[in-house]
């Protein structure tokens, strides 16, 4: 898969945000990155619904909702997914993970699963039909700025050979936490696909957003 940018909204001025939209319009920014956390399965509060939905009037970049809450199958249709969005759920979030995948898919949209750093990849395996990405956190859920947990290169590479090794060349792999540009190039060669955008790249202050849009792009695309 080409590399994607997914910019992590949640890192983005809320002051500035149509000329922000406009810039990430002109850049080929690939998807807008909806953090949502309910203060229980993980810390803070981020972005909801309505800011979903204000997303979808100011830009047609599609969303990418990272749902880091309890019980998702009952909150996804909140944010009426649509076809060409991801929507992603933590494996730890519910017991009814593959319910909740349906819902996703069942609402027309792109059905991620999302793991915690601690969590083995291969919870995955009876869940290969049911999603089209899995979401590799690089760091632990809940807040931007963290470091990157080392482990996370090599779940990344063990991932991409244990999903080509078992006909499943078709599901992508996103990586969220730290993405700088650094991390971003050894995330690419590992066979990261999706990369989530925040303060460590794009929103960083050295940059413009577009030129930080730029370095981020050259570090993932070769
Ligand atoms: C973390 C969240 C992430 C952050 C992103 C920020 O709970 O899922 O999407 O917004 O990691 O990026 P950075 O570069 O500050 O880590
Ligand atoms: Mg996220």
């Amino acid at each position: 898969m080409t590399a994607k940018i997914s910019v992590s909204m949640m890192c983005a001025d809320i002051g500035k945000l149509p000329e922000t939209l406009e810039t990430f319009r002109s850049c080929g920014v690939d998807y807008l990155h909806i953090d949502v956390t309910d203060g229980i399965f993980a810390p803070n509060f981020t972005l909801g619904t309505d800011y979903a939905r204000r997303l979808r009037e100011l830009s047609a970049i599609p969303l990418d909702i990272h749902l880091m809450v309890e019980r998702p199958e009952d909150k996804s249709d909140w944010f009426g997914p649509r076809p060409g969005e991801y929507v992603s759920v933590h494996y730890e979030s519910t017991p009814h993970v593959h319910r909740a995948l349906r819902r996703i898919s069942e609402a027309g949209a792109r059905p991620m699963i999302a793991l915690n750093p601690a969590t083995h990849y291969r919870v995955v395996e009876h869940l290969l039909d049911d999603i089209d990405a899995v979401l590799v956190m690089a760091v632990n859920p809940g807040f931007a700025g963290q470091k990157l947990i080392d482990a996370t290169l090599k779940k990344i590479s063990d991932l991409r050979g244990w999903l080509d090794a078992a006909g499943y060349g078709r599901v992508g792999i996103e990586v969220d936490g730290n993405v700088s540009f650094t991390n971003a190039k050894k995330m690419r060669e590992a066979g990261a696909d999706i990369f989530v955008a925040g303060s460590s790249s794009v929103f960083d202050p050295e940059y413009s957003l577009s030129d930080a849009i730029g370095v981020l792009r050259r570090s993932i695309d070769f």
